[in-house]
Order: structure tokens, then sequence, then C-alpha cells
């Protein structure tokens, strides 16, 4: 190979100037070369195309030399393997990390042009659903924020989360084409393409006189990874994402095509690229399932088979990989990477199954997610057989070496065996054992539901390893979801305590003092007032939703499920306009409040989509209805998304946080509406239980049984009517909803909603509406107090800095990956 002897070739790569000049000329570069368009001629998708290229430009240079020290360097690594990243826009967020805002900013007026108008053309990808894939997006900000070599690995879904609208308020999906004009931020490398087979059958053969099995699979696809930047805040640091996408081996069949079978001549390219086609497609059906599991295997296998053959030396010693990387399991999803890194170890390097199996059980860590016992996934053997018939005789080995050692250490108690068996009783691969079997760590996402985790979930395995599980509670960027979502907080912010807090979030502490300084507190009233005003402008012009900015704004925003208990929100708004309408209450003796709702519910979950539809139904009654007018307000803007979130979330006064104590592992929402100063109403529940200790039960809305009383209530029998009967409020609130009151007189309409609410009741309600009334109550009597309750929420914003997903980032690192930053 020819060595390169220009000086501008032997130099590092340059970044453009810093500078209004620089940025401006690089900008028009990339208008006229990337796109082929001059200014005058340029479409606003140029312009936000070509704004999206310089900022890569001035990543670049720190990009490539981040990727070249990590490969000499060879020291520990994170790979983060997640099904979900749910990204936000990126552009301000790379302009931020850049330090580049101002001077972009200047330099699109020098060219006559608006910077908000540019970033509006940016679709946001939604590559996942809720909470998990955001803390995914979280993690790998901090990852590179704190200097600390990781990569990414996932999914380019090439439709992500759907499309909600709203069609007589009920919830329409639409695919979400994300991609339709393209991306600006992704550079694809079909040239290091990973093959992930699937099918077929194994088979033993004679390896010099050892007998090995190999895989003999029945079809295969291209994994081709697109990697993203992700940059560190103001550190020069830029660390990878890299989502793989589906593509046919070959492409279609030119002889069927030819002879007019132009179905069947793309058939196979169209099923191979099924698999990124769209993020978790609806999994009720056994099509559905089998797709999840063919998404799951892809991207894992692609992952481990880059870093081991890609990423590592060719000469390197594979038993000194625990010293170089560790997979991080978000969640169950890519728990098929066990069995995946074990085959590539024994069937393609070579290695003993002992030493495999050493080495597999120190390269993975496993993080829980949820309590929900139908949210920690299973795998029918058939099924994982019929798709990957290796990996389950893997499985099935792991798992009998794993009951063996059971056995010697608690003899043969059958029961516990049973308990304990990776392979259920009927058959399932229960891929939550598996991690925990060959993680070298689990951890759960909040206290609470660590130890739940060990206390119920998986209580069998706390005990067979002792030390095995830990806590890491979540925590949330500051950099988008202050700084960027709150520009008039982080002004004032840094004003005070001056510059650093950012990186070093503890620093907001210093703001406590300034909780009793009026002139601090009516800034701070100020930054909310704003913010409301915001908000307002973005809801009028996205939806033409009007939003008056003297109300107390009370919000609730989260995926629809019914223990997360939407229905108790909305009996609570109920209540309050019954109260006004039936005249118990006149409306001046209410406190004037907007509801504001967000939320999807999965296509195929019925009953969620028809709380949805009773959202929208009483939205629309209250809202039409004089008597509340001024007083009440309830707003459901559909797809709700990142986007939305970073103005939703600095304008809200109140956050709803009020999921059956037990049932939410952590949430991060919550931690995202303290931060930014909105008092939580919550149960002891995930994480809020954290944060009401942090700012303290005087500036927190607890309410509702906690866990144990659940447990306790569940034990004696629960029976929700009980309730209805011990409280009128909450009988004319069901009473009006069953009487067709929100649909026109049509009681059929929400009738299952009320009958499973009053019959079931599955994530108890009923049960916690009368002490949740009686927190409202509280809300209603703080918020009257401006003084008391601004001085509430400053201390909110001064004791949370512990949310900071930087800090999350260094428990991970203390606890589980031993990866130091390289600095
Ligand atoms: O840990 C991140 C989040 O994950 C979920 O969204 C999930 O999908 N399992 C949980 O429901 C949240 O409680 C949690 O914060």
């Amino acid at each position: 190979r020819l060595q390169p002897t220009h000086p501008i070739a032997l130099a590092p790569v340059q970044a453009p100037e810093p500078t209004v000049d620089g940025f401006v000329t690089q900008f028009l570069r990339n208008l006229n070369n990337g796109r082929g368009v001059a200014l005058s001629t340029s479409t606003a998708n140029d312009r936000y195309f070509a704004l999206a290229a310089t900022v890569r430009d001035y990543l670049m240079a720190r990009w490539l030399e981040d990727v070249r020290r990590q490969r000499t360097i060879q020291s520990k690594g994170v790979a983060y393997l997640s099904a979900e990243y749910l990204l936000g826009r990126q552009l301000d967020n790379n302009l931020l990390a850049t330090g580049l805002t101002d001077i972009a900013d200047e330099a699109l007026v020098a060219c006559g042009l608006d910077l908000d108008d540019v970033r509006a053309m940016e679709v946001e990808p939604g590559l996942g659903n809720g909470g998990l894939g955001r803390l995914a997006a979280c993690f790998i900000d901090s990852l590179a924020t704190l200097g600390v070599p990781s990569v990414g690995y996932g999914i380019r879904y090439e439709y992500g989360i759907f499309r909600q609208t709203f069609v007589d308020g009920q919830q329409v999906e639409q695919a979400d084409s994300w991609l339709a004009l393209g991306s600006p931020w992704e550079f694809p490398h079909p040239e290091a393409a990973r093959t992930v087979s699937f099918g077929g059958h194994t088979e033993t053969y004679d390896d010099g006189g050892v007998t090995r099995t190999r895989w003999v699979p029945a079809w295969n696809v291209l994994a081709v990874p697109y990697n993203y930047m992700v940059p560190g805040y103001h550190n020069g640091r830029v660390n990878t994402l890299r989502l793989w996408s589906a593509q046919a081996t070959q492409g279609f069949d030119l002889r069927v095509f030819n002879a007019g079978d132009y179905q069947e001549a793309v058939r196979a390219q169209t099923y191979a690229e099924n698999i990124s086609k769209v993020l978790y497609p609806e999994d009720s059906t056994p099509q559905g399932k089998e797709l999840r599991l063919q998404q799951q295997y892809f991207f894992v296998a692609a992952s481990i088979s880059d870093f081991v053959n890609l990423i590592l030396p060719a000469d390197f010693d594979l038993a000194n990989l625990p010293d170089r990387v560790i997979f991080q399991l978000n969640d169950t999803h890519p728990v098929i990477g066990v069995p995946e890194l074990m085959r590539v170890l024994v069937d393609e390097k070579g290695l003993e199954w002992d030493a495999a199996w050493q080495i597999t059980q120190q390269c993975f860590a496993y993080t829980c997610h949820t309590l929900l016992p139908e949210a920690l996934e299973v795998w029918p053997a058939d099924l994982l057989g019929r798709l990957l018939p290796r990996h389950l005789e893997i499985i099935y080995r792991i798992n009998d070496e794993f009951l063996e050692a059971v056995r010697e250490r608690f003899g043969d108690d059958s029961e516990r065996i049973r308990r304990m068996s990776i392979v259920s009783p009927d058959g399932a691969i229960r891929m939550a054992y598996l991690a925990t079997v060959a993680g070298s760590k689990v951890n759960g996402v909040a206290e609470l539901h660590s130890q739940l985790l060990r206390e119920k979930v998986l209580p069998d395995f706390d005990e067979f390893y002792p030390g095995k599980f830990t806590n890491v509670t979540n925590g949330v960027t500051p950099r988008r979801f202050v700084k960027l979502a709150n520009p008039g907080l982080s002004r004032l912010i840094t004003d005070t305590i001056g510059a650093g807090w950012l990186t070093d979030l503890d620093r907001l502490r210093e703001l406590e003092e300034y909780a009793d300084d009026a002139e601090f507190r009516s800034a701070f009233r100020a930054v909310k007032s704003a913010n409301k005003r915001v908000l307002a402008r973005t809801l009028a012009e996205r939806d033409g939703l009007t939003v008056a900015d003297d109300h107390l704004l009370d919000v609730m925003v989260k995926r629809l499920h019914e223990y997360k208990r939407q229905t108790l929100k909305l009996l609570h708004i109920i209540t309050e306009y019954d109260a006004i309408v039936s005249g118990r209450v006149t409306p001046d003796q209410v406190t004037p409040r907007t509801f504001v709702f967000g939320a999807k519910a999965a296509p195929g979950y019925a009953m969620a989509k028809r709380i949805i539809h009773l959202i929208n139904a009483v939205g629309s009654v209250v809202n039409d209805d004089p008597r509340v007018e001024g007083r009440l307000k309830v707003l459901f803007p559909p797809n709700y998304n990142v986007t939305l979130a970073e103005r939703i979330v600095p304008a809200a006064d109140l956050s709803e946080q009020i999921s059956l104590a037990g049932k939410e592992a952590s949430g991060t929402g919550n931690m995202k509406f303290a931060l930014n100063g909105a008092l939580t109403i919550g149960t002891d529940d995930g994480a809020n239980v954290e944060i009401r200790e942090l700012v303290g039960d005087d500036n927190f809305f607890l309410f509702g049984m906690a866990e144990p009383e659940v447990a306790d209530l569940q034990a004696r029998g629960y029976h929700p009517i009980d309730f209805v009967r011990a409280d009128e409020n909450l009988s004319r609130a069901l009473e009006l909803i069953s009487s067709g009151a929100f649909s026109g007189g049509d009681a059929s309409v929400f009738e299952p909603v009320v009958s499973n609410l009053t019959h079931h009741d599955p994530f108890m309600a009923l049960a916690d509406y009368t002490d949740y009334i009686a927190a409202q109550k509280r809300v209603d009597a703080l918020y009257a107090d401006q003084d008391a309750w601004t001085r509430a929420a400053i201390l909110n914003v001064a004791r949370c800095g512990f949310f900071s997903s930087d800090r999350s980032m260094r428990d991970y690192i203390d606890r589980i990956w031993h990866t130091p930053p390289i600095l």
C-alpha cells in the first residue's frame, strides 16, 4: 500500500474555523456540493441538511480521533446492547455539544435564514417506545460526556414508533416514515456489513479427532451498519452509535423477474428487509413474535461479530475479552447474545466450552427494567429451535450445568429446580433467568425496584448468587432536559451559581439558599410563566390548542398503561368537574387547572386505547361546558414524543406519577419534571421514592398505598366495589361515565372501562382514589400560596442533581463495568 506523503494527508483531520465566517463558508459549501443547490434555490430541507452537515464537519475531526484512540489504546469499553434508542432531535443537541449554537445562529442570519425555521425541518427518530429507549439515549450522551469508550448498538428501524392521530377521539396509528427525506446524521457502511444467519440444523463433525458441533443455517441476511456521532458535552469527545439495517444477501431474482413474476422475484429481499422495518411490531400474532425474535438476534449477532471480528485486532487473545468489553443487556431484548457469544467462542473460535463460559459470564451484565411478569420475555422452545437451533442447544446445556450447580448446593429440591430452571415447565425459555445466570451483575433501575427484583421476582437467584444483584437508579441527561429544553432556567441557574453545573449536577444544591430569596423566587416564577407561553405557542401551532398561562399546569405524560393509572387522573378531573356542575362548589373555589395528557397506547392493547378515547371524550365535554370555563381544561395533544416533551416538561407545575406502588420500575419523566421545577404528586413507587427522600416530604405530594400495603390488600382479597361504596365522589364520577355523560348518552361506549374498574381494577386505582383526591387538595392549598409553591419548586430543582444520567453512568462504572474514562 502506498504511504501518504502530502503534509495535509499526514496531518490530523482539521475542523473548520469556529467563527461565523468559517461556519458560513462551510454551510454554503455543504449546500452547494452536498445538496447540489444554490442558496437562492434551496428548499428548507436542503438548508437543514446543509446545516446538519456543517455541524458534522465540526465534530468529524474529534470523532475520527476518538475512534483512532480507542483502537490504539484498546482499553475496556462498554458495548451497550439496546433494541431501542429514543434519540429526539439531533441538531440542537449537537450544536450544544460543540458550543456552536450562537455561531450557527449568526451565520444563518448572515445568509438571510432563521435557525428556528431550519431546525423545524428535523424529524425526530422515534426508535423507541418510551422510558427504556429514552434512557439508552441519555446513557450514551453521558458516556460520551464522561469520556468513556463505548459503542451503542441497536436497530435502524425504517419506521419508528407509530405516529398517533385521533379520529373521533380514538387513537389511529400511522407509519412513522422518519427517513422519507433522508437523515443527515447517519453514515452507512455497507462494506462493513455482517452476515446474520437463521434456521437450518446443527450437526457434529470430526475436527482432527475432536467431535465438534456446527450450525448449518438455512438462510442469511446482511446487517448493514449505520454510524451516528454521539458527542460529549464540551469535551471534544465523540462516541459512536451503530444501528443495523437488514438487507437481503442477494438482490432480487432477475431470472424470475424476467419471467414476469415480479412479486416472487423480490420475495426473499422483502422478507430479509422486514427484519428492521418497524420498531417492535405487533407481537400478539405468531408471525409478529417470530419477527421480534429475528430482530433481537439480528442486531445482537451483528454487534458481537462487529466487536469480535472488526474492532478487536486480528491477533487478540479471546481469553482476555473481559478486559476489553462489557456487553450491557438493556432488558431481556438482547439476551440471545449470551448463547451467541458462546457459539462464536466455541464453534467459530474453537475455545473449550468451560473457558468460553467463563469468558461469557464476565462479558455480560443485565439491567432489568420491569416488574410486570408479562414484560419478562419468554420464547417458546419450538420457535427458538426453528430459528436458532444451535442457540437452543447451547441454552439447554447452560441450563443443565446451572441446575447441576443448584442441586450441588441445595440438594435435589425439585420445587426449587422447577422454579429456577431457565426452561419453564411448559418448555419456554425464560430470558431474564438466562441473563441472570450469565450476567456478571444484575441491576434494577431504582432502589425500590432493585429490592423487589431481589425479593419478589428473582429471590432464588439472589440467594444462589450473593452479591450479583445491585441497583443503579436511572438518570436523565441535563444537557437535553434542562439546558436545551429550559434555556430560561439554565440562564437563571448559571447567573446564580455560575457555570459548570451541567456536568456536575450536584452543584444545583447551591440553589437551596435562594429558595428563601424573594427576588430569586420571582425570577424563577417568571421563567415558568415564559415556559408556559412557549408551550402555548407550540400547541397552538402544532395542534390548534390554547393554553391559559394563569392555570396550574397539571401534567401526565407517559405511555398509556393501566398500571400507570391514567384512569385515576381522569377520575380526579371528573370529580372536579362534577363538583362545579352539580353546584356543590362554586367555580371560584376551584384552582384553575389545565390538565395535559400525552400518551400512546400499544396498537394491540384494547383497554389502553379505550382509555385514550375516554380522556378525549371527557376533554371535549369539559372544554365545551361554559360552567367550568376558565377553571378546568383538558388538553391531549396527539403524538407525544421527545420533541414535545421538551416543551411540556419545563412548563409544568405538577407532575403526575401515580402508578400503583410496586409496578413502575423507576420512571424517568418524574426526574425530568422535578429538575425543571414541577412538584410531584406521586405514590411510593419507582424512583418517586428517591425523589421524595431527596426533596423532602414538604415538597412532594405523597398519596396511596405503599407496596407492602398493596401486597397485603391483594392477599386479603381486593373488592373495588367496597371503595366505590365508601366514597360518594368516586361513585358519582364512575356513574357519570357509565351514564353516557361523556359519550353523547350512549352508556355502552365506556362500559368496559367502568366495568373493569369496578369488578377487577387490577391496578387498584379505586383503592387509592380517596387519598389521591386528598393529596390534590393539598396541591390546591399550596398553589394558593405562590411564594410557598415556588419555594418548594426551587427546592425540587436544587435537590435533584442526583438524577443526572452522568451519575447513573458513574454508578454503572463503579458497580458493574469497571471501564474508566480515557482522558
Ligand atoms: O428504566 C427505564 C424505564 O424502562 C421502562 O420504561 C420499561 O420499558 N421497562 C419502565 O417502565 C420505566 O419504569 C423505566 O424508568
